[in-house]
């Protein structure tokens, strides 16, 4: 009897395991560009280009191998919108009453596949390097879940960056050598950029004719939409821009938007580069004399230990972890995160650069957007919606921790032991925004006043019970006392008067 093989968009892999248990010679794989998936949130028209561009190759490849492929477009006329009724409408095609399918990184499509009224075998992901049972076995019994012991663990477990039982050059984070500001006379690598072929194209005019006014640039679009092309994007990134990682990880300039960074999450996640092949080929420039050992260090924990965290964390939680608001956060996202005008020089960038790249690196997500979104108090949900939107290599099982999680605390705090919350000196340090905004980083209230400086002690402020008794922000706390009564009464209201001339929708 047939069976349906199910690959979705982000499964490119072509040892993933529902085609590992799958038989060429009798089952038919099944792959579906469809409404649903490209609408559950108005994604970036980019991410939705290289989604159906790279099935679409995906799909070619596997019949070149001799699977049968039956594969739908978005624009097929018997297209039935959703990946459960493409399923239904194969299986009735084909008389078909089983599926195989490797689980999906979101519960939402987890759910609705379990929901078919087919028999459905669903595998387990195994293209992560710790298994869900080695995540869970770690986590069970700790009082609290830290990434740097589990990415410790995982250093022992695989070997990678280890003398013997201890870790390369006897520290197991440089990350104190990893936080140089940038200056705009550095000279960054441009990054690679791949010309779109006949399948690109079809795609992009698809995707312009459909989602054309979705927030974000369709083109130029260069990036690779296959595994060859996203191995010369990790080639191009060891020889030129590694070596200077980790020393510029945290830094950000107006006028470069890549910097050192690996411009990789979305093939990783979407299936055309393995993660344990990345952190193997890292560990070879540092030990080939190519590359210093805190950028492959800070590299490998970003993927070895940060990717597998985030996705253990995820399936552990469970499905109410994206609607978690600890903080109780309710103020609406302002429209400035869409692309509407604002004054605040470092959100303009880092949104623009979102908008034409549908690409930003952490700490443009961590230390302006995500910053900004929590000192105003901005509702996780929507925060949440907004970063599943924009990115290039947003799926919600890494998306929501990093979002939810390690940005805005809504979680109470499984990510993070603190919130990460900057005023405007630490966006000042590492970037070149503040010199060319018509705030001054320096002026603590007044008219001038950076936001981020109000806003940061109005929220300390505003949850003072829950973090005051933190040894990690005992001090923040400390600073506010010292503080003259009267200008800590300005800060107050002059942050609440932001938030609301923000609420009213003026520019701010
Ligand atoms: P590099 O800086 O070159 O890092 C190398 C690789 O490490 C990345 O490709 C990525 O696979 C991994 N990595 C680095 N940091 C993290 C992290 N915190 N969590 C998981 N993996 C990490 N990453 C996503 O892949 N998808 C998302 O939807 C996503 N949403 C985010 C939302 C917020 C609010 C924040 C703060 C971070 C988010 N990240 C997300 C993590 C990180 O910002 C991106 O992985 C990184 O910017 C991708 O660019 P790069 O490939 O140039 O990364
Ligand atoms: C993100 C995405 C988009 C935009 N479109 C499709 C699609 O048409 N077909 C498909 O199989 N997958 C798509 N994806 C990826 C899925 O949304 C992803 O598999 C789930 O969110 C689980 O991670
Ligand atoms: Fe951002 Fe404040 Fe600097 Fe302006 S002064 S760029 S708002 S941190």
């Amino acid at each position: 009897m047939v069976r349906l093989i199910l690959v979705l968009g982000d499964q490119l892999t072509p040892s993933v395991a529902a085609l590992k248990a799958a038989d060429k010679a009798s089952d038919r794989v099944v792959m579906a560009e469809v409404a649903d998936e490209a609408g559950y949130v108005p994604h970036h028209p980019k991410k939705i280009a290289l989604i159906f561009a790279a099935m679409r190759k995906f799909a070619a490849a596997l019949r070149e191998d001799g699977w049968t492929v039956d594969y739908s477009r978005l624009d097929d006329d018997d297209n039935a919108g959703s990946i459960p009724g493409e399923l239904l409408r194969r299986a009735d095609q084909h008389g078909a009453s089983e599926v195989i399918t490797t689980r999906p990184g979101e519960w939402r499509l987890i759910d609705a596949l379990e929901e078919l009224p087919l028999d459905l075998t669903m595998l387990e992901d195994d293209r992560f390097i710790a298994s869900h049972k080695a995540f869970d076995d770690w986590a069970e019994g700790r009082k609290a879940l830290r990434m740097e012991y589990f990415y410790r663990e995982m250093r022992r477990k695989t070997g990678l960056l280890m003398d013997g039982d201890e870790p390369d050059g006897g520290q197991w984070n440089y990350d104190h050598e990893n936080r140089k500001p940038a200056s705009d006379d550095l000279f960054a690598p441009e990054p690679v950029r791949v010309e779109p072929d006949e399948t690109v194209q079809e795609v992009l005019a698809l995707v312009a004719d459909r989602f054309g006014d979705n927030f974000g640039r369709l083109e130029p679009f260069a990036f690779a939409t296959d595994r060859q092309g996203a191995q010369k994007v990790l080639r191009h990134f060891i020889k030129n821009a590694l070596p200077c990682f980790g020393d510029y990880q945290d830094a950000m300039l107006a006028g470069n938007r890549f910097l050192y960074h690996s411009l990789i999450s979305a093939y990783l996640n979407i299936g055309l580069l393995d993660p344990l092949e990345v952190c193997k080929r890292v560990e070879k420039a540092y030990r080939d004399g190519d590359a210093p050992l805190n950028a492959a260090e800070g590299f490998i924990r970003q993927i070895l230990g940060w990717r597998e965290f985030m996705r253990g964390i995820y399936f552990r939680e469970g499905r109410d972890y994206p609607r978690r608001n600890r903080l109780n956060h309710q103020r609406g996202l302002p429209p400035l995160y869409w692309g509407a005008e604002t004054k605040m020089n470092c959100l303009r960038h880092a949104i623009a650069q979102t908008r034409d790249e549908a690409y930003a690196h952490h700490i443009q997500r961590l230390m302006i957007t995500g910053n900004f979104a929590l000192i105003a108090g901005i509702n996780p949900a929507e925060v949440h919606e907004w970063y599943l939107s924009v990115y290039i290599d947003a799926f919600e099982w890494v998306e929501a921790p990093n979002t939810v999680g390690m940005s805005q605390f809504a979680d109470g705090g499984i990510v993070g032991s603190k919130p990460y919350v900057s005023s405007g000196n630490y966006i000042d340090r590492m970037s070149d925004y503040c010199s060319d905004c018509a705030y001054s980083v320096k002026a603590k209230t007044g008219d001038k006043a950076c936001p981020f400086n109000l806003l940061y002690w109005a929220f300390l402020i505003r949850h003072r019970e829950r973090f005051e008794g933190n040894p990690r922000m005992a001090q923040m706390y400390r600073t506010w006392e010292r503080m003259d009564e009267k200008r800590r009464a300005t800060v107050l209201d002059e942050a609440e008067a932001f938030l609301e001339r923000m609420s009213r929708g003026e520019t701010v």
